[in-house]
């Protein structure tokens, strides 16, 4: 198939996920066409089937907010056009569901019909979607997708809860790559980060306000109080700082290390014992799916699409949102004990499984194929 893929080119969960199914449908022949507006993080080294069209977005004086959405919709456009592209799958649906819309509409008038596929991956829906200044043109044109697809049965009722969608949603989980995420920790790496043989503790995020990084800081404090062990923080965003004050005003900043972004995240999971998510809301958690994945057992909330992923008792421990004691117990209970935590992390690899990108493209394929019969 020839398939165009349109995402954020950013760290996000939603970018990661569909530069990654690009890259597996182009493995397994498809020809695919990301339309972004930089080239997506993950998208790196040349791999044949793969072509990256960047969305350029002109400035002039006279606006404040260059229309981004007008310049991905004609670059769907030239894109499907010069490229024969036989549908076309957005991620995220602000505003890629209405570029989609519009881009279809131009078509049509041309002769040339390009079936949509929208999946919808959590704040599209439940934080910025909701809000009424995007909420009618979200609805309009999550309606107008031939195919919606949520990353979780959670997210997919909140959409109905949300919006009046008027079609079937498809639950496809995120997925992992369960090979790539399987590696043997760096021995020089680990004794770097925890050189006395300290647990290693680990959060990956954007540092937004939804993820209550101040609350991994505090679950933090009280298993160190306990435990010799290290925090390692992945990724960078507006709350960062939150979270270098509270370290500092806990007097724990030496125990704390802030790595930024980074693209090898399969190393730095490889030597982590625990990795904490304390967000408000997770429609899916695809960082705790590539933490288990690693072998890597997951204290989390329960918010969301997260009970779907974490397995109180099994492959971690889930608790209220904003519950710093319970996770801090449950944390201490699974890095006290070594063999408690052999098992927790067996779990957690083992359970990953079931979410490896070998059984979830096929129900991608699936649907694209039924969607071009049908349309
Ligand atoms: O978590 C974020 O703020 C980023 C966001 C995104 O769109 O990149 O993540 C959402 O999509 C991911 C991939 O489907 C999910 O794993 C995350 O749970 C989801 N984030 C939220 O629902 C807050």
């Amino acid at each position: 198939m020839r398939i165009g893929i349109v995402c954020y080119p950013t760290f996000g969960g939603s970018g990661v996920l569909a530069t990654e199914l690009g890259k597996a449908l182009a493995q397994k022949g498809h020809l695919v066409h990301f339309i972004t507006y930089q080239q997506p993080v993950r998208l790196n080294g040349f791999i044949p089937n793969i072509f990256y069209h960047e969305v350029q977005v002109p400035t002039y004086p006279l606006f404040d907010y260059p229309p981004y959405e007008t310049a991905l919709a004609s670059a769907m456009v030239d894109v499907i056009k010069n490229n024969n592209l036989e549908l076309l799958h957005v991620h995220y649906a602000i505003p890629h569901a209405s570029a989609a819309f519009m881009a279809k509409q131009i078509l049509a008038k041309e002769g040339k019909h390009i079936p949509v596929i929208t999946t919808l991956h959590g704040t599209d829906i439940t934080l910025v979607g909701r809000d009424k200044t995007y909420a009618p043109v979200v609805a309009f044109s999550i309606n107008q997708s031939d195919g919606i697809t949520a990353v979780s049965k959670n997210l997919r009722d909140e959409t109905f809860k949300t919006f009046s969608i008027e079609k079937e949603i498809e639950v496809i989980y995120n997925f992992v790559d369960v090979q790539r995420f399987s590696r043997k920790p760096i021995d020089a790496f680990r004794k770097v980060i925890a050189p006395n043989g300290e647990r290693i503790l680990l959060h990956a995020s954007n540092f937004r306000k939804i993820k209550r990084v101040q609350d991994v800081v505090k679950v933090f404090n009280e298993v160190q109080k306990q435990i010799p062990a290290k925090l390692l923080f992945v990724g960078d965003g507006p709350e960062r700082s939150t979270a270098e004050d509270l370290a500092r005003e806990l007097n724990i900043s030496n125990e704390i290390r802030f790595v930024g972004k980074q693209e090898q995240m399969e190393d730095i999971l490889a030597i982590a014992d625990l990795f904490l998510l304390t967000s408000d809301y997770e429609s899916f958690g695809l960082a705790a799916l590539e933490a288990m994945a690693s072998g890597v057992p997951v204290v989390s909330t329960n918010a969301g699409g997260l009970l779907e992923i974490n397995i109180n008792g099994e492959t971690g421990y889930t608790a209220n949102v904003g519950d710093i004691m319970t996770m801090s117990q449950q944390s201490l209970s699974i890095l006290k004990d070594e063999k408690i935590l052999k098992t927790f992390k067996e779990n957690a690899a083992n359970h990953a499984k079931q979410f490896d990108i070998n059984n979830i493209i096929p129900q991608y394929e699936e649907l694209y194929e039924r969607i071009l019969r049908n349309s």
